[in-house]
C-alpha cells in the first residue's frame, strides 16, 4: 500500500502557525519525517482563507520541494489555488479531490486533466454524503464517466469512499468497506484511497479503532491511504495486514521491517 502523508494540514494548529509565518524550518521538518518513514506523496493543504490559500499553496509547495522529492498531493477544492499550484510542482501530483459537487467538478476536473498524476474521487455530491453503498457507487459511476470525458484513464482515479464515525452510526465502517466492493466490481482499474482516521471520531483510544478499520480496508482492496506516516503502530498493522493478505509477496517488507527494527 502506498501513503500519503497527512501532516501538512493548514487545519492543523502549529501548520496553520507555520504557513502563516513562513517557518520553512518547521514545514520541511514535517515533509522530511514523513518521507522518511515512507510517504509516497505528502499532502499539502494551506487551509487558509479562500482569497490568500493560492499564494500560500504555493509557498507550501515550493517549501515541501526545497526539501524532499516526493511527489505532493495537492488537498484543496479552491480551483484557483490549485491553478496556482499546478505550474510550481516539480512531479505530476495527485489532486485531491474532485466530487460530485456540481462546482467542484466543473472547477478542478479541468486541473487534474492537466495535472497527470490522478485524482482522488469523493463519494459525495452537493447533497452529501450518501447513507448507503449504493448511493455512493452511483456517484462513482458519475465521477468515472467524468474523468473518462477528460482523458483521465482509470488508473489514474483514486475513489475515496468517504467514512463516518462509528460512534454515531453502527454501520459507518461496513457501508465504506461494501462502497469499495461495489465499486472494484465495476471499475476493476481504479485505485482507493481514505482519510481512515474520520471512522474513529468521539471515540476513547481513536488509534485503535483506525488500524482495526485499516487492517479490514485493506481486505477489501484499499490500496493507498491518507495517514500519519509517523505512527508507528498503525505502520506495524498495515505491514503484518499486508503479510497475512498475501498482498507483500514472501512477507517481504514484513520481515525487512523487523530487520530494521520497525515491528517492537
Ligand atoms: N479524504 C481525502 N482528503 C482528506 C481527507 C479525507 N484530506 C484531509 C483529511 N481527510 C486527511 N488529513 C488529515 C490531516 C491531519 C489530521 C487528520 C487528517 C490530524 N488529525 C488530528 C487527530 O485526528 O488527532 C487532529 C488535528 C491536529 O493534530 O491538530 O492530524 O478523508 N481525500
Amino acid at each position: 500500500m502506498k501513503i500519503i502523508g497527512e501532516k501538512l494540514n493548514g487545519t492543523r494548529k502549529q501548520v496553520k502557525e507555520a504557513i502563516l509565518s513562513r517557518d520553512a524550518a518547521f514545514i520541511q521538518k514535517l515533509a522530511a519525517d514523513q518521507a522518511a518513514a515512507g510517504a509516497h506523496w505528502i499532502d499539502v493543504n494551506a487551509g487558509t482563507a479562500a482569497e490568500r490559500e493560492p499564494e500560500d499553496l504555493v509557498w507550501l509547495v515550493e517549501t515541501v520541494q526545497a526539501a524532499v522529492t516526493r511527489p505532493l498531493c495537492l488537498d484543496s477544492a479552491n480551483p484557483a489555488a490549485l491553478a496556482a499550484a499546478l505550474p510550481r510542482v516539480k512531479q505530476a501530483p495527485l489532486i485531491n479531490s474532485i466530487s460530485g459537487e456540481a462546482a467542484r467538478l466543473a472547477g478542478v476536473l479541468p486541473l487534474a486533466a492537466q495535472a497527470r498524476g490522478g485524482v482522488i474521487a469523493l463519494a459525495m455530491d452537493d447533497t452529501g454524503i450518501p447513507a448507503t453503498a449504493e448511493g455512493r457507487l452511483a456517484i462513482v459511476r458519475r465521477l468515472i464517466e467524468a474523468t473518462r470525458g477528460a482523458g483521465i484513464p482509470d488508473e489514474q482515479v483514486y475513489v475515496d469512499p468517504l467514512v463516518l464515525t462509528v460512534g454515531a452510526s453502527g454501520d459507518a465502517a461496513r457501508v465504506t468497506l461494501a462502497t469499495v466492493r461495489a465499486v472494484k466490481a465495476e471499475f476493476p482499474h481504479v485505485h482507493f484511497t481514505s482519510g481512515l482516521s474520520n471512522v474513529s471520531f468521539g471515540l476513547p483510544v481513536r488509534s485503535l479503532i483506525n488500524r482495526a478499520f485499516l487492517t479490514l480496508m485493506l481486505e477489501a482492496g484499499l490500496d493507498t491511504a491518507i495517514l500519519d506516516p509517523l505512527d508507528r503502530e498503525l505502520r506495524k498493522a498495515m505491514l503484518a495486514a499486508e503479510a497475512v493478505l498475501g498482498i507483500d509477496r514472501h512477507c517481504l517488507n514484513y520481515t525487512r521491517a523487523y530487520r530494521a527494527g520497525l515491528l517492537e
